[in-house]
């Protein structure tokens, strides 16, 4: 498990009544609201390239427990968000009673998709029974998860943000160098691009893949900064901080690969070209003088900001479908088709937002101990001002 000190799980299938997430090991007295995690669910609707799914519903989390009066309580928070399709869906996905005529079981698995190697490992015919649940609509559960971990991270200085870098082929130099700044102008932007001023440009390339009946992907970077040094540890495999973000994200539904800093480019540079210099000054205390590792070194965060490169592939359903092979009649068919998003970049980069925040808050959690914010936070002035003193 990557989680060491916060445990959460989600429920739910795509078609479903609506996704659970229990999240637990939160302390208590810890503000929190509804609206503040709707912000984050919209947020994770956006982004040219979805499908019709994302008219359909409106995300909004209903807290169930774990909070009165506005403040945690130190039991597990339990979200729920309703499924608006599910209306769509009752009959095909009932959950009593046998399938009707109408239910035509799913038998042409998808290149790229669970379903045949999901339907293979659960003995399931009807692979629908499969990518319900490997579906990305679980990834709404996430960003709520991640939105209490992000209030939670707040109370400590820690800010998580993201933008795109690419989607297929656009990709262009980011001039921005400053992190939160950039994601400000992707808040701005339908693709999350750190330059709303390309969104056209780069709209109508996402309208050729969707001609074409294609999909793409690409790479977003999620980052935080205000992280304080010390989270993580080099002493077991387990706890390295890096491990931990790259698990994290690599369990995204469609995720490639997962780079911190330089990442892939430090193979290519040599030593001093890679490490970050040490300086000092008694206002800021021990920095770095670039931030090429992306803020962790040994597994521990080093007071740099965190940056996660993530890799995402293009979506598996395709209006032009891939071969594929029928499991009742063995036959070559083309595979099944589903509705579906033809870019989802913007909105994975969000859900990587929650990992973080959720990786995070954990470790934040180990650092720190305690069951109640006023203690947290007593901990944590203690520790900034030996961090300071050091
Ligand atoms: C998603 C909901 C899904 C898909 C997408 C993500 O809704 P539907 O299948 O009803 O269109 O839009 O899921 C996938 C990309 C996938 O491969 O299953 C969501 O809420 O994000």
């Amino acid at each position: 498990m990557s989680l060491r000190v916060l445990r959460f799980l989600t429920a739910g299938e795509s078609h479903g009544k609506g996704l659970t997430a229990i999240l637990e090991g939160i302390p208590a007295n810890l503000e929190i609201s509804e609206g503040y995690i709707n912000r984050e669910l919209r947020r994770r609707q956006g982004g040219y390239g979805r499908g019709g799914r994302m008219k359909i519903e409106k995300d909004r989390v209903q807290i169930t427990s774990g909070v009165r009066f506005g403040k945690t309580l130190g039991s597990p928070i339990t979200l729920w968000i309703e499924n608006k399709d599910w209306e769509n869906w009752k009959e095909k996905m009932a959950v009593e009673g046998q399938p009707s005529e109408a239910v035509v079981p799913f038998t042409r698995p998808r290149p790229g998709h669970a379903d045949l190697v999901g339907g293979i490992k659960y003995n399931q015919r009807d692979l629908r029974n499969i990518l319900e649940r490997a579906s990305a609509r679980e990834t709404a559960a996430r960003v709520a998860v991640g939105a209490v971990c992000k209030r939670f991270l707040e109370e400590f200085g820690i800010r998580i943000g993201s933008y795109v870098i690419n989607i297929g082929e656009c990709s262009f130099p980011i001039e921005e160098e400053d992190l939160l700044k950039r994601h400000e102008l992707a808040e701005k932007s339908e693709l999350r691009f750190p330059d709303p001023t390309r969104d056209e440009e780069f709209k109508k390339y996402i309208d050729s893949v969707r001609e074409k009946g294609e999909s793409a992907g690409g790479m977003f970077e999620v980052f935080a900064v205000g992280v304080p040094p010390g989270l993580g540890s080099h002493i077991q495999w387990d706890r390295r901080i890096d491990g931990r973000i790259a698990q994290a994200m690599m369990s995204i539904q469609a995720m490639k690969a997962v780079e911190i800093g330089l990442g892939v480019e430090s193979a290519v540079r040599l030593g001093s070209q890679v490490h970050d210099e040490i300086g000092y000054s008694p206002e800021k205390g021990y920095f770095r003088h670039s931030n090429n590792l992306g803020g962790t070194e040994g597994g521990i965060t080093n007071g740099m900001p965190l940056l996660v490169r993530v890799t995402m592939k293009p979506i598996p359903t395709l209006k032009n479908p891939l071969r594929s092979v029928d499991i009742d009649t063995k036959e070559e068919l083309s595979a099944g088709k589903e509705r579906t998003d033809v870019v989802a970049v913007p909105a994975a980069s969000v859900v990587g937002e929650a990992m973080l925040a959720i990786v995070l808050a954990d470790a934040l959690l180990e650092k720190l101990g305690g069951d109640f914010m006023e203690e947290l936070k007593a901990r944590f002035k203690l520790y900034m001002e030996h961090v300071k003193g050091f």
